[in-house]
């Protein structure tokens, strides 16, 4: 499609990628027997046949027995860097990428083994490819208050290598008021914060997540269009909402991307953008996320070109260097 050219050259920032879900069953595989694990499957494709999910919960059961087969920092390295790859072939000139310290620190993998593994590949692609990068600490909502602070507490001593905290895992009875004060905390230590709210949850937890936990953007925020209230204050103060389409596709928050929000999020003038969120569970990278919403969504020139701005200007990049890629 000729439009498909314009996806593909533009330069692009990712602003929603968890890596433990760019971990593709090869990677599983390899990492597997490397580190002498059984997998409940026989093969490459018997994994991807079980992707078969019917909401978020029944994908983080897989996802989290998945992220087991990564245990040293050599694993954290091959899988952040297998991404970066995918990123430079999508021309993502910036990412800025979420990881889920609870859910290795659980199985005693430890907390600067999993930093580290993934910074040293973060380096690396900035010096080979020029591509830059934030890390985002997340917590597991699912998880309690007390467990949040604990992980807090292992990454203090590395908090220069953390460029903000992150709440993600399953939203629905788990609201952003169940980490206020963890949220104040990071605050106070100087740590900005955004949280996913409004992909399963009501547009409550939108809310929430803005006066909270002074979430700096929204992560997915797509059932903000049940609240005409809350789409007026996002427009005004124009905060980012981080839309995955192909996740909310297979995790059934649409049944079909035709009925996705995406255009009319950007008709209400907000600061929407295109993420890809677990790309190896989703079935595709950034530019399949854009081509997919080009064809089911009709996207135009011109909303390509706004999608692609507004991952840059909602990104954490400095001013002068958001102003070099606009
Ligand atoms: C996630 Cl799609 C999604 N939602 C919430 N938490 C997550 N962790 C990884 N992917
Ligand atoms: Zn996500």
């Amino acid at each position: 499609h000729p439009l498909d050219q314009l996806i593909r050259k533009l330069p692009k920032a990712e602003l929603h990628l968890h890596i433990e879900g760019s971990l593709e069953p090869e990677m599983m595989f390899a990492l597997a027997e490397r580190n002498e694990i059984v997998l409940p499957y026989a093969s490459v494709e018997a994994v991807r046949a079980a992707y078969n999910f019917t909401d978020l919960q029944s994908f983080l059961d897989l996802y989290y027995a998945g992220a087991g087969v990564l245990q040293t920092e050599q694993d954290f390295f091959d899988l952040t860097w297998a991404y970066l790859k995918r990123a430079q072939a999508d021309h993502i000139v910036h990412t800025e990428i979420f990881f889920d310290p609870q859910t290795h620190t659980a199985r005693g993998v430890e907390f600067l083994t999993v930093l580290e593994g993934i910074r040293r590949a973060l380096a690396l692609a900035e010096k080979q490819f020029g591509i830059t990068s934030k890390l985002i600490m997340c917590f597991l909502r699912h998880l309690s208050e007390e467990d949040g602070f604990a992980t807090l507490q292992d990454a203090m001593p590395y908090l220069d290598r953390i460029d903000g905290v992150g709440l993600d895992s399953g939203e629905r009875g788990n609201p952003p008021e169940k980490f206020a004060r963890l949220f104040a905390r990071c605050a106070e230590l100087g740590l900005p914060a955004v949280a996913h709210a409004g992909e399963e949850g009501p547009a409550d937890y939108i809310w929430q997540a803005l006066d909270l936990l002074h979430s700096r953007r929204i992560d997915h925020g797509v059932r903000c269009t049940e609240d005409p209230a809350l789409v007026a204050r996002l427009a005004r103060e124009q905060i980012p909402l981080t839309v995955c389409p192909l996740s909310n596709l297979k995790l059934c928050v649409v049944n079909d991307l035709a009925e996705h929000n995406l255009r009319e999020l950007l008709a209400a003038g907000l600061c929407a953008m295109v993420n890809s969120d677990d790309p190896a569970y989703f079935g595709g990278y950034l530019n399949d996320n854009f081509i997919a919403c080009r064809d089911k969504l009709a996207l135009t020139a011109q909303d390509i070109v706004q999608l692609a701005r507004n991952s840059i200007s909602a990104s954490w990049l400095p001013a002068e260097q958001q102003a070099f890629w606009l």
